[in-house]
C-alpha cells in the first residue's frame, strides 16, 4: 500500500501526463507511462509548414480564462501572449463561438453580403442555444441536434418574405453552419449528435487562444516536470490482465500489463487514457477479463468521429484583409432535403471553408481547412496530390479565379492514426451522462470482493462537461491520480496541481 504502489499509465496524451504528474507530486514512486507512438502529446500536435508552426491536433484553449486548467498551466508556463493573458481576454463570454470576421464566398463565384448571411446566422445561433437547453429542461422533443435544427430552420424558411431563389441561397448558407458545427462536434452529421444531452457539454469564459509557439510547448513544460525516463515510448499496450494474481520480484500484482512486443508490467493499478476510437476498436481484446456488459455498451454508445485540417498556403490572398474565417456556400444545397451524398465524388463538399492563420507577418497568408465525418475519413485516404487538385478546383470556382493555385499543403490524417482512430467524441443518440460515468467507472466495479482500483479510465471522452478538449482530458487524468491518492491516503484529495 502506499506511495510503494506500481501504477501504469497508457498514453502520454495531456490526460496521462497530468496523471503522472499529480501522482509523482504526492509522493508515488513507481509510476510509469507507456506509450504506443515515438512521442508524447497525442492529439496535441505541433508540427511546421516551411517555417510556419502549425497544429495537426488541438488549436485553440477553448475559455481561457481561470477555471480552465490549461490555461493556467499555460500561464504559469509563460505560453501565451499578452492579449490572452488580458483580464478583457478572460470575461469575454462567446458561448463556445468566437465572433470571427466572416467572408462567404459562393459556388457561383462571388461574395454573398451581410443581407443574406446575417439574418441566417443570427437564427442558427439562436437555435443552437435552444439546442442546449433541453438538457436542463430534462426533454428532447427530437432524438438529435440535427434534426432540431433542421426542423426549425425548415419552419423559419417557410415564413421568409424573400422569393424563391433568395430563400435557397439562405438555405444553402444554413447548410454551411451545419457543416460547422460538425466539425465543431467531431461528428458526421449533426442528425447523430444527441439533442436531450447537447447541453452536457460547459462552455468558459475567454476568447479562445493559441500557443504563438504552438500546444505541444504545453507537453514539452509538463514532461519537464516528471522524473527522466518515466515514459516507455514504441510500447502498444496489448493488453491488460487483471483480476489476477501475478508473481514478480516476491511480490503478488493483481494487473500485469502486456505490450505488443511481449514485454510485461505488474501493477496495482493501471489508468488507461488511450482515445475512445481506439477504445471503440480493441475494447474486445484489450482487457481481460473483458469488459463487463454495462460499460462496453457505454462505449459503443458514446459517439467518436472525425475532424480533419487542411492546410493551404498562397502567395496573395484571395481574402479580406480583416477575414477570420472563409465559408464556402454551395448554392445547390439545403439542409432541409436530405440526399444521399457520393461521398467519393463529391467529399470536398463537406469542408465548410477555413479559419485564416494570423497575424499575417507570422503566418503569411496561410488557411486550415475543416472536413468532418466520412468524407474527411475519405480524404485521409487520398494522396495529399489528389486533395490539392480537388480543392484547388473548388477554390477556383467560388473565388472565380481560374489559375489560383495552393503553393503548400498539409492535412492530418486522425482516423487512420492506429493509436487515436478518429478526433475526439461527442454524446450521440441515445447516449447520456450516465454513458460517460459508466466508462468512467474504476474496474473491478463496486460491488466486488477483488482489490479496488484495478483498471482505471482517464483521457478526454471521460469528462462529463468539458469532452473533446484539452482541458477535459487534463482534468479527467487528475481526477483519476486524485482518485488513487484518497485511497492510499487518509487526508482528503490535494488541491489542483497550479492552484
Ligand atoms: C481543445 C481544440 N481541437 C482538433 C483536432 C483534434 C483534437 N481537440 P490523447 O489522444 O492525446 O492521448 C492518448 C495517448 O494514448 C496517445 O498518445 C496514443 O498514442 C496513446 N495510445 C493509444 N493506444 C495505445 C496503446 N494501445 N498503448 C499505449 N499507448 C496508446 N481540444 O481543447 N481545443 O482546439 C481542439 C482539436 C483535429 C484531433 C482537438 C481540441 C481535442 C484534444 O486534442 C483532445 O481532447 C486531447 O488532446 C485528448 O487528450 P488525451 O490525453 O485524452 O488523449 C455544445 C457542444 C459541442 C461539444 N464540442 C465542442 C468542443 C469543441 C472541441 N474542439 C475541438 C476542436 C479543435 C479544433
Amino acid at each position: 500500500k502506499g506511495v510503494d504502489s506500481h501504477i501504469v499509465i497508457v498514453g502520454c496524451g495531456i490526460s496521462g501526463i497530468g496523471a503522472a504528474q499529480k501522482l509523482i507530486k504526492h509522493g508515488f514512486k513507481n509510476v510509469r507511462i507507456l506509450e504506443a507512438t515515438q512521442r508524447s502529446g497525442g492529439r496535441i500536435k505541433t508540427t511546421r509548414l516551411g517555417n510556419k508552426i502549425v497544429e495537426i491536433g488541438a488549436n485553440w484553449i477553448h475559455g481561457p480564462s481561470k477555471e480552465n486548467p490549461v490555461f493556467r498551466l499555460a500561464c504559469r508556463y509563460r505560453l501565451l501572449d499578452e492579449e490572452a493573458l488580458s483580464e478583457q481576454n478572460q470575461a469575454l463570454d462567446v458561448g463556445g463561438h468566437p465572433p470571427f470576421k466572416p467572408n462567404w464566398f459562393c459556388s457561383s463565384g462571388g461574395k454573398l453580403g451581410p443581407d443574406v448571411t446575417e439574418p441566417v446566422a443570427a437564427l442558427f445561433a439562436s437555435l443552437l442555444q435552444q439546442s442546449q437547453q433541453f438538457h436542463a429542461e430534462q426533454r428532447e422533443p427530437v432524438p438529435s441536434v440535427g434534426e432540431f435544427l433542421k426542423g426549425e430552420l425548415a419552419r423559419h424558411a417557410a415564413q421568409w418574405g424573400d422569393g424563391p431563389a433568395a430563400r435557397r441561397l439562405k438555405l444553402a448558407v444554413a447548410s454551411v453552419l451545419l457543416k460547422l458545427e460538425c466539425s465543431i462536434s467531431g461528428a458526421h452529421s449533426m442528425d447523430c449528435v444527441g439533442l436531450g444531452a447537447y447541453g452536457l457539454y460547459e462552455t468558459l469564459p475567454g476568447l479562445d487562444c493559441t500557443f504563438p509557439r504552438g500546444y505541444e510547448g504545453l507537453i514539452d513544460a509538463m514532461m519537464k516536470e516528471l522524473p527522466r525516463g518515466i515514459v516507455s515510448y514504441s510500447r502498444p499496450v496489448r493488453c491488460i490482465h487483471w483480476d489476477g494474481a501475478f508473481r514478480r520480484a516476491g511480490k503478488t500484482f493483481p494487473v500485469l500489463i502486456e505490450c505488443e512486443n511481449g514485454e510485461t508490467f505488474p501493477a496495482n493499478h493501471v489508468i488507461v487514457t488511450v482515445p475512445l476510437g481506439y477504445l471503440k476498436k480493441h475494447q474486445d481484446t484489450l482487457l481481460s477479463p473483458a469488459l463487463p456488459l454495462g460499460k462496453a455498451h457505454a462505449i459503443q454508445r458514446m459517439g467518436f468521429g472525425t475532424n480533419n485540417k487542411i492546410f493551404l498556403e498562397f502567395d496573395e490572398p484571395f481574402w479580406d484583409p480583416d477575414c477570420e474565417v472563409i465559408y464556402f456556400v454551395w448554392d445547390d444545397e439545403s439542409p432541409v432535403t436530405d440526399v444521399v451524398p457520393d461521398v467519393q465524388k463529391y467529399w470536398m463538399k463537406k469542408l465548410f471553408g477555413f479559419t485564416v492563420l494570423r497575424p499575417t507577418e507570422k503566418y503569411g497568408h496561410l488557411l486550415c481547412g475543416w472536413i468532418a465525418g466520412e468524407e474527411s475519413e475519405y480524404m485521409e485516404t487520398l494522396s495529399e496530390e489528389e486533395v490539392k487538385q480537388s480543392i484547388t478546383q473548388v477554390i477556383r470556382r467560388f473565388t472565380g479565379n481560374p489559375v489560383i493555385t495552393p503553393k503548400r499543403i498539409l492535412r492530418s490524417q486522425w482516423h487512420l492514426d492506429p493509436y487515436t482512430c478518429g478526433s475526439y467524441s461527442y454524446v450521440a443518440v441515445g447516449c447520456s451522462a450516465s454513458d460517460i460515468d459508466s466508462i468512467a467507472e474504476p474496474l473491478p466495479l463496486k460491488q466486488s470482493q477483488s482489490e479496488p482500483l484495478q483498471v482505471l479510465f482517464a483521457g478526454e471522452a471521460t469528462s462529463k462537461s468539458f469532452f473533446s478538449t484539452t482541458h477535459g482530458a487534463l482534468l479527467a487524468g487528475w481526477r483519476e491520480a486524485d482518485r488513487l491518492i484518497a485511497h492510499h491516503t487518509t487526508s482528503p484529495p490535494s488541491a489542483p496541481l497550479n492552484s
